[in-house]
């Protein structure tokens, strides 16, 4: 099962996955999209607002038994300093990234658990490992998610499920689309000038992940471009 799955990293992980030979449920607000790309990989396709209780609980609704969950809804608004902060910004990014990726996981531990070898993969980003200047809605919020996920690690010690956090760096996706409302030129900006990762490298490492035999966990990768260092230094800042 697939969170965020009409694009980039989501669609890309449903396509990979689905070469592996798993049934995919592909879960996204744009259901047109996520019901063409379900029918194109022989999945499901269903509507999901990951911010939505009651989208949540129907989409799950009759999934007895999940092997893999991907939480990959998510995303970024804004690049504001904390003292001039848009509240409606910061609302969406907890909403989705932190409150999204709790509704969903919840709702599909005993699914997971009923699997016999479940794994839950979050794809936080290292906006969860560090801080940077302009960006603490999406830094904070993307720390959230990914202690939530870590704490899951403990709590589920025991049961058969596995956990792996995927943390990257620079993809080039919608991501800076929707972080700069739209703005195409400034999104096109940030990848101008070196060689980002594109979703496709991030879903194959995920495969890679999904391919372990049972005892093995992959709890964290770190994943970025050779041309990005960190958040804020890359081949064009130095
Ligand atoms: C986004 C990471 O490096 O593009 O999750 O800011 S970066």
């Amino acid at each position: 099962m697939v969170t965020g799955a009409s694009s980039g990293i989501g669609a890309a992980t449903a396509r990979r996955l689905a070469a592996q030979g798993y049934h995919v449920v592909l879960g996204a607000r744009r259901t047109e999209l996520v019901e063409e790309l379900a029918a194109e990989l022989g999945g499901t396709g269903r509507q999901l607002d990951v911010t939505d209780e009651t989208s949540v609980n129907a989409f799950v609704e009759g999934l007895d038994s999940v092997h893999v969950l991907i939480n990959n809804a998510g995303g970024a608004k804004g690049l504001d300093p904390v003292a001039t902060a848009d509240l409606d910004d910061w609302r969406w990014m907890w909403e989705t990234n932190v409150l999204g990726t709790l509704r969903v996981t919840k709702a599909l531990i005993p699914a997971l658990i009923d699997s016999g070898d479940g794994l839950i993969v979050t794809i936080t980003s290292i906006a969860a490992l560090e801080a940077y200047d302009n960006g603490s809605g999406y830094t904070s919020a993307k720390h959230a998610q990914a202690v939530m996920h870590r704490t899951l690690r403990y709590e589920l010690l025991g049961k058969p499920v596995r956990l792996t956090e995927i943390a990257p760096g620079m993809v080039e996706t919608d991501f800076s689309l929707v972080r700069f409302d739209g703005d195409q030129e400034r999104a096109d900006a940030v990848y101008q000038g070196l060689t980002p990762l594109t979703a496709d490298d991030v879903a194959e490492v995920i495969g890679f992940v999904a391919s372990r035999p049972p005892h093995v966990d992959l709890d964290q990768i770190v994943l970025k471009p050779r041309d990005q260092a960190s958040a804020r230094r890359n081949v064009k800042t130095g």
